[in-house]
């Protein structure tokens, strides 16, 4: 790739997934490209704008294992509280939580990202039983949704939102013991082709600590190429990460997005990603065909890379490179479970 145009794709994915997914954190910005950003700075500056107010300058110093959310029940102020779940694993219930702000108050006002006031990310410790979903906000800082837990363990609640404040993407978590017979499913090895309901997804591309670089998915039925995925709040896919381990969570989003003219309805959904540090990574792929959401598991290792090869990994895959997009919801195909709060 030549250099210019592997600096300008590294600007625009850098800004596209800062703008959308990754607001709230530091920007990374590994050693050996830091002229690159700083000759980018202007253009980078502005795209990041559109998304939700600048944070550049804090850029600079920020290292990539900064570059983490979803580790704490309180940040920015901002507190995850009041968490009840179904205590027992296929207990029909309600999942209940409050966010308060810096005050201990209630915070009564999201900005809308990704079409939701408030994402719900919810899976166990292993990284079993994912799901995506959009609880309902009672107006006063309580949001509910009805739940109930497939399998028994220890969970991890995501809630993703922005306060209107506060203007920037919160990121908070806690945690949820779920009883019952409990089978752990330790990831072990990883995983770049998954077939769900028929539908088979390979992702092509490599995660790098420190860097960012290109995830393509493609996705075929029967063998054939699908096209036509629907959009799905707004993308044709939407992908969460999380860090084997603490759960650190990575929020990203595609490249391009339904009508802007260049991306297409599949086979390939591409997303720009960035690994804080090396090792191994759970993704959650949602995507939306024939009136059905989806969540396609992968597993990949983030190489230690040096930041030099990292912009290798970009690879500029052709087609649908832009701005991003949306959130998905759900997980294993049982959306009728919760698809409330929409
Ligand atoms: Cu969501």
């Amino acid at each position: 790739m030549h250099t210019a145009a592997k600096l300008g794709l590294y600007a625009a994915g850098a800004a596209a997934v800062f703008a959308v997914a990754l607001t709230a954190a530091p920007l990374i910005i590994p050693a050996d490209a830091s002229a690159a950003w700083t000759s980018n700075e202007d253009e980078h500056m502005d795209t990041t704008d559109a998304g939700h107010g600048g944070h550049g300058a804090a850029a600079a110093s920020a290292s990539p294992a900064d570059d983490v959310r979803g580790l704490s029940v309180s940040h920015s102020g901002y507190t995850l509280t009041s968490l009840s779940a179904p205590g027992e694993a296929g207990e029909q219930g309600e999942l209940a939580f409050r966010i308060t702000d810096a005050a201990g108050d209630p915070l009564t006002d999201y900005e809308t990202s990704h079409e939701k006031d408030l994402h719900l990310i919810v899976v166990r410790a292993d990284g079993a039983n994912f799901r995506h979903v959009h609880p309902r906000h009672d107006g006063d800082g309580g949001w509910s949704i009805p739940f109930a837990f497939d399998a028994a363990g220890t969970y991890r609640v995501f809630a993703d939102f922005v306060p209107s404040e506060h203007g920037e993407t919160v990121t908070l978590t806690s945690t949820v013991d779920v009883a019952g017979g409990f089978a752990p499913a330790p990831i072990t090895a990883d995983r770049a082709i998954t077939t769900v309901d028929g539908l088979t997804v390979e992702v092509e591309g490599e995660l790098v600590s420190g860097a960012e670089s290109e995830l393509t998915f493609t996705v075929t039925r029967d063998g054939e190429p699908v096209t036509t995925l629907e959009p799905y709040l707004g993308a044709y896919g939407h992908l969460v990460a999380l860090r084997q381990g603490d759960l650190a969570y990575l929020h990203v989003h595609p490249m391009g997005e339904p009508g802007d003219g260049e991306t297409e309805p599949g086979p390939e959904i591409a997303f720009m990603a960035t690994a804080p540090t090396a090792g191994r990574y759970l993704l959650y792929l949602d995507l939306q065909l024939d009136g059905q959401v989806r969540t396609v598991p992968f597993v990949l290792t983030a190489s230690a890379g040096s930041t030099d090869a990292a912009g290798d990994h970009a690879h500029d895959g052709g087609e649908s490179h832009d701005a991003p997009a949306e959130e998905g919801t759900d997980t294993h195909g049982d959306t009728d479970s919760h698809g409330e709060g929409h």
